[in-house]
Formats: C-alpha cells, sequence, structure tokens
C-alpha cells in the first residue's frame, strides 16, 4: 500500500486553521460499517484543525451515485466553506461499480467547479471490501483537505 499522506507536514499552520470554517458532509450509507468510520475519522480529524462542533453538518444520502446532487444543493445553499463527499463503491460481479463511480467521481468535479465551492472527493473506489477497510484513515487526508482548500481560496 503507498504510504500515508500526512498533510499537516505540509501546510503552514494558518492554512491549517478549521476555527473559521464551516463544513459540510455527506455521508453515503452504502457500505455504511465503512463509510459511518470513514465520518468518524474525519470528524475527529475536523475537531484537530479546530472547527467548531456546531459548525459541522452532516447528511446521510443513499449511494456514491447520490453525492454529486446532494453536495451541489449543500454548496449552493452557501452555508459551506467546503463540503466532504464521503463513500465506498467496491467492485462487485457487475459492472455497476463503473457507472457509479464514474458518476460520482465525474458528478462531484462538475458540481465544485459549477459552484466554486470545494468539494473534497472522499470516495474510496477499490476491488475488495477488504481495500477499502484498510484505506478508512484516508478520511482524515479528505478532512484536512477540507481545510487546506477554502483557506487558500481565501488568501488568492
Ligand atoms: N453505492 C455505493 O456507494 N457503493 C457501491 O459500491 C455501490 N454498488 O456497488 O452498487 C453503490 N450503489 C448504489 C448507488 O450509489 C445508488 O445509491 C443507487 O443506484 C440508487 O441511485
Amino acid at each position: 500500500m503507498a504510504e500515508k499522506v500526512i498533510l499537516d507536514n505540509f501546510f503552514e499552520n494558518e492554512l491549517l486553521d478549521g476555527s473559521l470554517l464551516n463544513i459540510g458532509l455527506a455521508v453515503s450509507v452504502f457500505n455504511y460499517e465503512i463509510t459511518n468510520e470513514m465520518y468518524n475519522h474525519a470528524y475527529d480529524s475536523l475537531l484537530e484543525h479546530k472547527v467548531d462542533k456546531n459548525k459541522i453538518k452532516r447528511v446521510n444520502v443513499p449511494g456514491a451515485f447520490e453525492l454529486p446532487l446532494i453536495c451541489k444543493k449543500m454548496a449552493e445553499s452557501e452555508k459551506y466553506d467546503s463540503i466532504i463527499a464521503i463513500g465506498a463503491v467496491i467492485k462487485g460481479e457487475t459492472d455497476h461499480y463503473d457507472f457509479v463511480a464514474n458518476n460520482a467521481s465525474n458528478g462531484i468535479a462538475n458540481s465544485s467547479l459549477t459552484t466554486g465551492t470545494p468539494i473534497i472527493f472522499g470516495i474510496l473506489t477499490t476491488n475488495n471490501y477488504k481495500q477499502a477497510k484498510d484505506r478508512i484513515t484516508d478520511a482524515k487526508y479528505y478532512a484536512t483537505s477540507s481545510i487546506i482548500v477554502p483557506n487558500i481560496i481565501k488568501k488568492l
């Protein structure tokens, strides 16, 4: 497995400070055992970066396919400095995986670019369940990204 990147080592403290930010998390309940743990890691990481508990909003969605639309609606509400889309798309016997994974990734990029709100791609796409489990802690990276990106934008 590739080495995990600790973003805190690459950015100055000012960019890692979440104290002024409102963060939304859209969480797919498909593969809930994985996505809920991802949420917990992301939540802890947001608190470690000084995000106020009251400024974190979780919205559950049925599956990763629904994430782009809900993230877009959340962005359009203008309540959030950034949004994290959390999901786990695991390859099965059918090609359903490709449709769900492709729609989720293209859709999230599109929602982020059209709204101008950072939407962090927190969706694991793996060949099997074990690979997804091994990558649950990647959610910390996604949470840190959700702080760094809006802070970068503020400074541009
Ligand atoms: N949704 C996921 O989040 N992960 C998956 O692995 C998955 N697979 O494999 O089917 C999945 N399917 C559901 C999909 O996201 C939608 O919720 C459903 O098709 C209704 O639109």
